[in-house]
Parts: C-alpha cells; structure tokens; sequence
C-alpha cells in the first residue's frame, strides 16, 4: 500500500477520476491541472524550481555532459558543449539535486501512475528522468515521431508495433508556461493515414505543426502535467523567447517484462546501478530502481540494444 504519510499535502491532491483514466486511454494523453491534481506538491515546488535553474545553468555553462543538444532531435545526444534544449540523468548523484528524486518517488507520482498504468505499487519500474529547457541561441523543434516506432515503419510494422501493450508512462510538468508539445489525439492506437505518413516520414521539423491532420498544441500552466503514451504522433518546439523548465520523465509497470528496454535504456542508464545513487532515494524509490536493474540484468549489457529512432 502507498503511504500517504509521505506526502504532507495529499489531503489536497485528487488523483485521476475514472473518466480521466478512460480519457487517457481512449485520447493518449491526459492534463492534470495544477488547480486541482498538481503532481507537485506545493511544498516542494520551490526547491525544484530552484534544483532546476541550478542544473540548467550547469549545462549552459557546459559543465555537464548529459544533455540533449540542438540540431540533434533522439539519443544519442553527443557530449559536446552546444546550445542545449535538454538536461539529462536530473537525479544523478553528481548533480547533487535531492528535489528531483523525492518528487519522482513521491506519493502523487507513484498514485497517479499506478491509476493510469493500472498496476499495483509493486509493478512500478525506474525509468527516465529528464528536464527540458529552452535553447538560449537558436529556434529548434523536433519532427513529428513515435518515440519506439521508426517513421519509415510499414503500415503494417506500425499496427504490430502498436499492439504491443504499452505498460509505460510519459510525462512532462511545467514549471513555467509551456506550449512546446504537439499531439495527435488518438494517434497512440492506430496507424499513420496516408497523410500524416508523408509529414512524419524524414528528419525535417514540421514548418508548422497545425499542417498535420489532428495536431493539437498541449498548453501547460505552472505547475500543470500531461501524461502521454509516448507512442502517440508528437511533435515539438524550442524557442529561445520562451522560458522553458519542464520536467520529463517516464515511468514503467514490470508487467511489460523488457519490451520498453530499448526505449528506457537508448539513454544511457549504467550510473543508476551506483550504489550512491541508491542511497539517494527513499525506500519506494530503492523499490523502483530494483524493478529497472531487473530489466536490466534480463536484457543484458545496455548498448546492444540500439536506438529506437533516427536523428
Ligand atoms: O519537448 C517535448 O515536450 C517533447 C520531447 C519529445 O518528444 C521527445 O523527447 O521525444
């Protein structure tokens, strides 16, 4: 059972109703507003507001080597210094930013994703956990994709590729205004049309996102969350005009054994074998982070795997 003792502001938080979790399958994506679900609790909002302007200003100054660097939209991202729109690996241990870890192990977390994964506490796995931020030098957006499905898969590939069931969750939580994400509603489900194939096929950035059929732009107030199959048609947008500090993560459910490995693992996950990362979390994270070392062990050596996308 979850402890809601771990979080002093649970009284206040509302987790997914049962249209909200329909919702979220049926549309492949669901917005939880601050107002009434905040993911964050209000307490802890300011220290990761301030664990993030700490990490970015660490890679704008290229002294960290995670990151996701512009003109290069999938992992691997390269070391090299470079206009960034992404910080990766936020829970590391050598960041030294404890916020991260206690809201991604924290009760809201783990209540609303076992509401949208439909499991049990014991089936949440580790997985990603990342901030993207805004470029501070060029514009940058990101081509319409699946996260694990190749552009350039058949209409055939794509149907069997999305009939494997998901057992994953993405999610981003605004810390600022944020209207980067595009999606296609319902897109998670079913193959490309014919049109959508032809703007989602290549490595080029949509001119504009509303070209695509279906597209909708995901606008996130502070403190708002969407949560998205990450198999759904998106796209996004980087501007150097717009703050951005929004969290990125993803979470597993162990029922889906090492069908999300390649996906999960493509980043580059060794460091979060290191016994002082573990010693960072909470006795629920520690939990977690077993269930990814499993997956780990039963897949291997990460880096066998391969990338999931081009680009
Ligand atoms: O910037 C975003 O919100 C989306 C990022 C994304 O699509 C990705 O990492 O594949």
């Amino acid at each position: 059972m979850m402890n809601p003792d771990m979080d002093s502001d649970s009284d206040a938080f509302t987790p997914p109703t049962p249209a909200q979790i329909s919702s979220y399958h049926t549309h492949g994506f669901l917005i939880l507003p601050a107002t009434t679900s905040a993911l964050v609790p209000p307490a802890l909002f300011p220290a990761l507001l301030s664990a993030c302007e700490a990490v970015t200003a660490r890679t704008r100054a290229g002294a960290w080597p995670h990151r996701r660097v512009v003109g290069k939209q999938f992992p691997p991202y390269g070391s090299a210094h470079s206009d960034s729109w992404g910080v990766q690996h936020v829970m590391h241990p050598d960041l030294g930013e404890r916020a991260f870890a206690e809201y991604y192990a924290g009760y809201r977390v783990r209540r609303v994703a076992c509401a949208l994964l439909g499991c049990e506490e014991a089936c949440l796995q580790m997985e990603l956990f990342n901030l993207l931020i805004n470029p501070t030098e060029n514009e940058f957006s990101l081509r319409w994709h699946r996260d694990d499905v190749k552009g350039e898969a058949t209409e055939d590939e794509e149907r069997k590729a999305l009939a494997i069931p998901h057992h994953g969750l993405q999610w981003n939580t605004a810390l600022h205004e944020d209207a980067s994400l595009y999606v296609v509603p319902g897109s998670h489900k079913v193959p490309r049309t014919p049109t959508q194939r032809v703007l989602s096929t290549g490595a080029d950035a949509p001119a504009n996102p509303f070209d695509m059929p279906g597209a909708i732009c995901v606008v996130l107030h502070p403190g708002d969350t969407v949560f998205y199959n990450n198999n759904i048609v998106h796209c996004a947008t980087y501007s150097p005009a717009a703050q951005r500090a929004t969290l990125h993560a993803s979470i597993g459910d162990t029922r889906g054994g090492t069908a999300r490995a390649r996906n999960i693992l493509q980043h580059g996950l060794t460091w979060m074998r290191e016994d002082r990362f573990k010693e960072t979390l909470s006795a629920d994270g520690q939990a977690m982070l077993a269930r990814l070392e499993d997956m780990q062990r039963a897949v291997g050596e990460q880096g066998s795997l391969g990338y999931s996308l081009d680009g």
